[in-house]
């Protein structure tokens, strides 16, 4: 099955979303596979973000993803990574649709709730900078059988 990591950011925690936006994935029939309240290091930010290297809002991102504690998650099922993608919403709160996350809950592009990887390959990378393989559960799902 498809896996991806994604992570409610410092502003998702501060403003008590963790519930919020863990449920609509639950709702959704999504299995979550591992998850981790931490602290994310300025070294683990800037393999994270290693593609925006460069970019005007690269510093300011790593400020904020470092400023404070986060929740980082791997969910798994079928197609999980457009599925999230879409259901989390554009960058920018304003090209977000209504019903996904940032369209809901954020305003701005740099306080944007929450990170989904981007394809499965950004996937794979991703959860295992954030993760070791005996951090990832794998059970049966009963639900699998009604979605
Ligand atoms: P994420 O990686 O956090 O899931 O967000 P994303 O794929 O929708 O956006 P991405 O292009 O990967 O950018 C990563 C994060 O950098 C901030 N950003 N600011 N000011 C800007 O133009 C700008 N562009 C991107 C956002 O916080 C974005 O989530
Ligand atoms: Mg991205």
């Amino acid at each position: 099955m498809e896996q991806t990591f994604l992570m409610i950011k410092p502003d998702g925690v501060q403003r008590g979303l963790i519930g919020e936006i863990v449920g609509r994935f639950e709702r959704k029939g999504l299995q979550l596979t591992a998850a981790k309240f931490m602290l994310v290091s300025r070294e683990l930010a800037e393999i994270h973000y290693a593609e925006h290297h460069g970019k005007p809002f690269y510093e300011p991102l790593l400020e904020f993803i470092t400023s404070g504690p986060v929740f980082a998650m791997v969910w798994s099922g079928d197609n999980v990574v457009a599925l999230t993608r879409a259901m989390i919403g554009k960058t920018n709160a304003i090209d977000a649709a209504p019903g996904t996350i940032r369209s809901d809950f954020s305003v701005h592009t740099n306080l944007n709730l929450i990170h989904g990887s981007d394809s499965p390959e950004s996937a794979t990378r991703e959860i295992s900078n954030f993760f070791r393989p005996e951090e990832l559960v794998s059970f049966e799902h009963h639900i699998q059988a009604w979605i």
